[in-house]
């Protein structure tokens, strides 16, 4: 470990993040298999989305990027062919389980994998309700794990009740459902995010919304339509941590998509004081976005578990950092889906914090912080996960003495250009 001493320098300045991962998934899979032209402006650039895309091309549709634009040849579900190779999807779980979705409506066999994360990641999760609608998959573990190969054709709907909130489990049955015979519904125990949702009817479909239940009827024409992108929140919250935590900060994120089944890092991060502002918020479109800014502040312990969780499962590895900079113990419960994600995120987290210093435990579901601890340089690890990284990353701000972080280039997955913009605020 390098033991030079640097100084802690706030963070100043206006960013943009890129395109919100989610979203930029699904304009790529509804341009695919709508009928007519789709164009994106503001894609995600990142490789899971890149990936998303190749899929499409190696079943014949017409994908041409140019950056962050990109237009899709739409001719509809019927004009997908069988690709001559397996599909790879590389570290996206998104792509994995939503294409899943799509390939059991499809009349020809498609095998699908991706890299050592997704091969431990659990497929049965959406495998179970789409062979309930009839799609033939088989695999590893009997199909609980990837490498997997379908055999799609007719389908027929479901009315499937989720165990878990989980948008990619209720979205690979909606795009099941889109075009299977008869209804399908899914039913949540929570709210998850529903991107899928509003992008389906933003291609002229139609999904019914009743409280945690959405049903949609089968056999539906999509149309090929324009999406604009906003920026993630899920890479925006690494910079409202670092401009809540690092002292004399202030940092405005632009054009940030704050769908409420998104946003639940604003309403936790104001609860332990954070100073957020929220300006030139425009509601009226597909997706909400707004210009946020954040004001460096002194935090406190809060209780974040229930409803608010599938809101900000993916920022809780920045969340727990924040915890270190709050006075008092901070709990983190009702969580046991980081397990499956990327990594498992409540033992990745914990392990890579305490080699800074933090005082952090893990829980069965969660994780218990007590604040506030001074940070340390020290060798650590992304384990390959993105969201891992970049946290570690915002984590070096805080010390005096180097952190060295092992596999950083997994940040590239979701955020092409992070440290270049963590500069550009120095
Ligand atoms: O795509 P992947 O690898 O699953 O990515 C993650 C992430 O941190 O970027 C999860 F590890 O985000 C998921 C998220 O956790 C993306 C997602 C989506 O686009 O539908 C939904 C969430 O997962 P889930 O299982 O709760 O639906």
């Amino acid at each position: 470990m390098n033991t030079v001493k640097t100084k802690i320098v706030p963070l100043r300045g206006t960013i943009k993040v890129p395109g919100d991962k989610s979203i930029s998934h699904r304009s790529i899979m509804l341009g695919s298999v709508a009928k007519g032209k789709t164009i994106v402006h503001g894609l995600l650039t990142g490789d899971d989305c890149l990936h998303t895309i190749e899929c499409f091309r190696q079943m014949g549709v017409h994908i041409d990027r140019d950056g962050e634009y990109v237009e899709i040849e739409g001719k509809g579900i019927e004009a997908l062919t069988e690709p001559s190779n397996v599909l790879d999807v590389g570290n996206s779980g998104t792509t994995i389980r939503l294409m899943l979705g799509i390939l059991s409506s499809l009349p020809f066999h498609t095998v699908i994998l991706g890299d050592q994360s997704i091969a431990k990641r659990p497929m049965d999760r959406v495998v179970n309700p789409l062979r309930a609608m009839g799609a033939k998959i088989d695999g590893r573990r009997g199909g609980k794990s990837a490498p997997l190969s379908v055999r799609g054709g007719a389908l027929t709907g479901i009315h499937y009740v989720s165990p878990v909130a989980s948008a990619q489990i209720k979205s690979a049955i909606l795009f099941a459902g889109l075009f299977a015979e008869g209804e399908t519904s899914v039913l949540e125990p929570e709210a998850s995010r529903d991107h899928t949702e509003r992008m389906i009817q933003a291609f002229g479909g139609n999904v019914e919304v009743n409280g945690l239940k959405r049903t949609i009827h089968g056999k539906q024409q999509l149309e090929g339509t324009t999406i604009t992108v906003p920026g993630d929140i899920s890479s925006a919250a690494f910079f409202l941590v670092a401009g809540s935590i690092i002292p004399g900060s202030r940092i405005t994120i632009q054009n940030v998509g704050v769908n409420p089944t998104r946003s639940g890092i604003l309403d936790t991060l104001r609860e332990m004081g954070a100073d957020i502002a929220i300006d030139h918020l425009q509601d009226q479109v597909m997706e909400p976005y707004a210009d946020i800014t954040v004001t460096a502040s002194s935090l406190k312990a809060v209780t974040i578990g229930g409803e608010i969780i599938p809101r900000l499962i993916d920022e809780i590895p920045i969340l727990a950092l924040a915890a270190t900079q709050a006075e008092g113990t901070t709990i983190i419960k009702d969580a046991a889906e980081l397990k499956v994600k990327e990594t498992n995120r409540i033992d990745t987290v914990v392990e890579e914090l305490k080699k800074m210093g933090a005082n952090i435990e893990a829980t069965e579901d969660g994780m218990k912080i007590h604040g506030r601890s001074a940070l340390h340089g020290a060798h650590v690890s992304s384990h390959g996960d993105h969201r891992i990284g970049m946290m570690l990353a915002i984590a070096s701000c805080l010390t005096q003495e180097k952190v060295e972080i092992q596999d950083k280039e997994a940040i590239t997955v979701s955020y092409p250009g992070f440290f270049q913009q963590l500069n550009s605020l120095r």
